[in-house]
């Protein structure tokens, strides 16, 4: 399997209760390496530009305004097929579904609060990161 890289978010929810290192932990256990990372504070714009596929979805407002309700962390996972392993790694959608050991069973409050987004394609990777990091901040 191919080297990949995938953009990964951990979201309000989980930067407010300081999980990062935790979360960090499960990606590096899981043998992805973190490539990039920072903190930033999106603004609404920005929140409704990165979720523009989820824009007609009933959802979309609360999704939104949770994103920008505290700093997130985004940052480049990088390893052997990244992109699904990371999928793995984060769980069902719905904590409620979350297989044992997944970050979203350990952590997510619900399923619009679940701690980490993950990008679910390669061609969603490669838009997703460029989104957040310029070339210059991905060493590699
Ligand atoms: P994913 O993050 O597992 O890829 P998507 O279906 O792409 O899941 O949804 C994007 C995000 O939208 C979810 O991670 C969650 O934060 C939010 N979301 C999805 N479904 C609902 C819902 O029914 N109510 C509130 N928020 C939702």
């Amino acid at each position: 399997m191919a080297t990949e890289r995938t953009l990964s978010i951990i979201k309000p929810d989980a930067t407010k209760r300081n999980l990062t290192g935790k979360i960090n932990a499960k990606f590096e256990d899981a043998g992805l390496r973190i490539v990039a990372q920072k903190r930033i504070q999106l603004t609404l714009a920005q929140a409704g530009q990165f979720y523009a596929e989820h824009k007609e979805r009933p959802f979309f407002g609360e999704l939104t305004e949770f994103m920008i309700s505290e700093p997130v962390v985004v940052q480049v996972l990088e390893g052997e097929g990244a992109i699904l392993k990371n999928r793995e790694v984060m769980g069902a959608t719905n904590p409620a579904n979350a297989d044992e050991g997944t970050i979203r069973k350990e952590f997510a409050l619900s399923v619009g609060e679940n701690s980490v987004h993950g990008s679910d394609s390669p061609e969603a990777a490669a838009r997703e990161i460029a989104f957040f990091f310029s070339g210059l901040e991905l060493v590699g």
